[in-house]
């Protein structure tokens, strides 16, 4: 059985980062050992939420595994809360990452906005990460702000996004994937990049009423499973794309605000997706 080791924080309530890989990379048959960044009573979209920092306990803990010949099959980063971590996760890549999947979610903003107790200069941190990276999952969000680029919501071209893609690549990261890009008013998905072989991949779904806090988790979570278990990344995207429409539809008639997530668990649970 595969081992892979995720980071990213435990937000206690919210249905995203830790509470979202977790049952997912489980339930894809692969054992899920975590590296837990911070702990928030819920993510950072409710009010007043608490935040406490565990960046302390990241260089004791991978210690411990060293000295226990602990290894990982691939990483994936999620939420990092400060500059410090980012550092900690280049020198986890550099001791457990020699020769596995190395996979960042630079899970920092969304809508053209960075979350609370994130700016500029952490973007550009952030960048730093995917230099060491062999995919990254931006939204167009986190890719304008870790390139310096001008984010536009809507009514860009193939050529711009592209354009970005080669950018993140051009960072160092292997492989690219845009979430989140809609060229038509009904239509949304994501668009890849494979630096190797030049070669662009596009998948769309159709694009549902109303957006979800904590989706990009699902998705990133659901695409690193199915890497991991063989798939390539055009079909792992399509397949990460397909559970978060199926989740937003399970969604769709809940009254709760869209920060409380999709009710993914209830796609998890038909296995459908499940290889
Ligand atoms: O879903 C990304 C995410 C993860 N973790 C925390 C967050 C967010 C998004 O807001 O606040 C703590």
């Amino acid at each position: 059985m595969k081992r892979i080791l995720t980071i990213q924080d435990i937000s206690c309530v919210g249905k995203c980062s830790l509470t979202v890989a977790l049952p997912i990379i489980s339930a894809f048959g692969i054992e899920a050992g975590i590296l837990p960044t911070a702990t928030l009573s819920t993510h950072t979209a409710f009010k007043g939420f608490t935040f406490r920092d565990l960046t302390e306990d990241m260089t004791p803990i991978t210690n411990h595994w060293a000295e226990q010949n602990i290894d990982f099959d691939g990483i994936y980063t999620g939420y990092l809360g400060s500059f410090e971590q980012i550092d900690l996760v280049l020198d986890i890549f550099k001791r457990f990452g020699d020769g596995k999947l190395k996979f960042v979610d630079p899970a920092m903003g969304d809508n053209g906005k960075l979350y609370p107790g994130f700016d500029e200069p952490f973007a550009k941190k952030m960048a730093s990460l995917c230099t060491a990276a062999d995919i990254v999952v931006p939204n167009l969000t986190e890719a304008c702000f870790m390139l310096g680029k001008p984010y536009m919501s809507g009514g860009y071209t193939k050529e711009y996004i592209e354009d970005i893609l080669v950018s993140l690549c051009d960072l160092g990261a292997r492989r690219a994937v845009l979430t989140g890009v809609g060229f038509t008013d009904d239509t949304l998905g994501c668009y890849g990049y494979d630096r190797e072989t030049g070669e662009f991949f596009f998948d769309t779904n159709e694009r549902l009423p109303k957006s979800f806090h904590g989706t990009g988790d699902i998705f990133a979570s659901v695409c690193f499973s199915c890497i991991q278990r063989g798939k390539t990344l055009p079909e792992a995207c399509a397949i990460a794309a397909d559970f978060v429409c199926d989740s937003i539809k399970a969604t769709l008639s809940d009254e709760k605000p869209i920060w409380y997530g999709v009710h993914f668990e209830k796609v998890l649970a038909q296995g459908k997706y499940i290889l």
